[in-house]
């Protein structure tokens, strides 16, 4: 593809942002509250207008409920409208209630089901509201011990559950299944790979798709393979992109590998799923613990724009005839030669042909960004003000590696008896208890003298932690 070509389809490409990624995050041990962070959906909107301002290609926002509940969705909508952005899939939530220890929709209790699968009636309620066409379900059970449960009757409650789940769709939605290796259980996770996905997809019908998460597989999984394959059965619905060294990272999309980012785009312009038609939606599940979030999302969408530019620069017929004439080292190298061609000039000819600020792109964008003074409303116009009594904020808190909700962990009490154990005390700097949290991505307290953009504050996000109190039903990020 010649380079006008590139740029071509480059302009017409979409990344879809999590709206958790712009509220503070940190692992089991800590996390880091940032200055600034957003309080509600209204100003994670703001931030993430700010990475399609600067990128051009991140229109859509994943919510997530409950994190993202507000009390009307048309004026959310609206609010995002205004800020040439717009809502893309509903992700809902079953890894936060006491009641799913052994499960949620697998549990052992029909009534624990039942509650599971109404959760998803209310995410397509707000599906509607909003005019969005995709629930995302991860599902994060299973169990630690062989034993513990019937593997195959939790298939069997599992399968049930979702044609329940299935059967509130309507016409144009799609159910996007997620799978993950282990985490939060360890012995057997109930969607633990594609296949399990895809064949719950199958029984299901032509609404339901598999995600592919990159960061929820075993070490050296070949995941272009496990895309080819989904694409090749129709049965590709999203990627969450993201970055994992050890296990669920979640770390900058094309950081540790961009080898591999560039091998999965590759299958994805091999089968011609770049486009809106293949429905393929490409999404973005990151969080950013020790870096700056509006920067680390326009970094992420760069990785992405930039691994998508180069398997578009791949040399097609070449390496079709290397491959037919068995020519190894040909047909490695017409990737190869892609790979490596520089392709950061083209991208900031697009930039500048889109009419995007080219001056904020050098010379390391995310750091430029950073240091000016932000525009009203961005985050870091905003005192968040936290330190002084606890962290809070988002966070993702199963494993060993994936970033933790102070909120999620449970209870003031667990957490002081938690940090005792790891022999860090219990006090905060200002010799504070640490509060709870507030909810993945509802970030910091209300500041003073704070202007709503929606107009919708505290109650659009729900209550607003004080500190060492915890906002009941909320928790963090998965
Ligand atoms: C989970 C999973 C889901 C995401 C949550 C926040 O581990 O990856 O996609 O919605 O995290
Ligand atoms: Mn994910």
């Amino acid at each position: 593809m010649d380079r006008e070509a590139v740029k071509s389809v480059l302009r017409g490409q979409e990344i879809e942002l999590p709206s958790w990624a712009f509220g503070n995050s940190g692992t089991r041990f800590k996390v880091f509250g940032q200055p600034g962070v957003p309080r509600d959906p209204y100003e994670k909107f703001a931030d993430a207008a700010q990475v399609h301002k600067y990128t051009g290609v991140a229109p859509r926002v994943s919510l997530h409920i409950p994190w993202d509940r507000v009390d009307d969705y048309a004026k959310l909508t609206d609010y995002a409208d205004d800020l040439g952005v717009r809502i893309g899939a509903i992700n809902s939530n079953l890894f936060q209630d006491d009641e799913y220890r052994l499960g949620s929709l697998t549990h052992p209790d029909r009534s624990v089901r039942r509650k599971a699968i109404a959760h998803h009636a209310e995410c397509v309620d707000v599906m509607r509201q909003i005019g969005s066409a995709e629930l995302k379900l991860w599902l994060p059970d299973g169990t630690n011990y062989s034993g513990q449960d019937d593997l195959r009757a939790r298939q069997d409650r599992l399968a049930e559950s979702l044609q329940e789940i299935y059967a509130l769709l309507d016409p144009q939605h799609r159910l996007l299944i997620e799978y993950k290796f282990f985490e939060p259980y360890f012995y057997a996770m109930d969607i633990p790979d594609w296949g399990t996905s895809l064949l719950h997809c199958l029984a299901l019908g032509e609404k339901a798709h598999v995600v592919l998460d990159t960061g929820h597989h075993a070490p050296g999984t070949n995941i272009e393979f496990i895309a080819m394959q989904l694409l090749r059965v129709g049965r590709l619905g999203a990627f969450d992109f993201n970055s994992r060294n050890y296990a669920d990272d979640d770390l900058i999309v094309g950081s540790a590998d961009p080898f591999q980012l560039f091998r999965i785009m590759n299958q994805i312009v091999a089968a011609d799923a770049l486009g809106p038609q293949s429905r393929v939606s490409f999404m973005l599940d990151q969080c950013h613990n020790i870096e700056p979030k509006i920067p680390g999302q326009i970094r992420s969408v760069m990785n992405v724009q930039e691994a998508t530019a180069k398997a578009l620069l791949i040399d097609r017929a070449a390496l079709a005839a290397a491959q037919q004439a068995g020519d190894v080292l040909g047909a490695h190298g017409a990737l190869m030669d892609a790979y490596n061609t520089d392709i950061r000039p083209l991208l900031a000819e697009l930039r500048t042909e889109q009419g995007l600020d080219r001056t904020r792109w050098r010379p390391t964008p995310p750091l430029v960004t950073q240091r000016r003074s932000p525009p009203n409303g961005s985050a870091a116009s905003r005192q968040g003000g936290e330190h002084e009594h606890g962290r809070q904020g988002k966070g993702r808190g199963r494993g060993a590696d994936r970033a933790v909700e102070p909120a999620r962990l449970g209870s003031a009490e667990h957490e002081l008896r938690r940090r005792q154990r790891l022999g860090q005390g219990h006090r905060c700097r200002s010799g504070h208890r640490r509060g709870r949290g507030v909810a993945m991505g509802q970030g910091l307290g209300r500041s003073p003298g704070h202007t709503d953009p929606g107009g919708a504050g505290g109650t659009a996000a729900g209550p607003v932690a004080r500190p060492g109190e915890r906002v009941p039903g909320r928790g963090p990020g998965g």
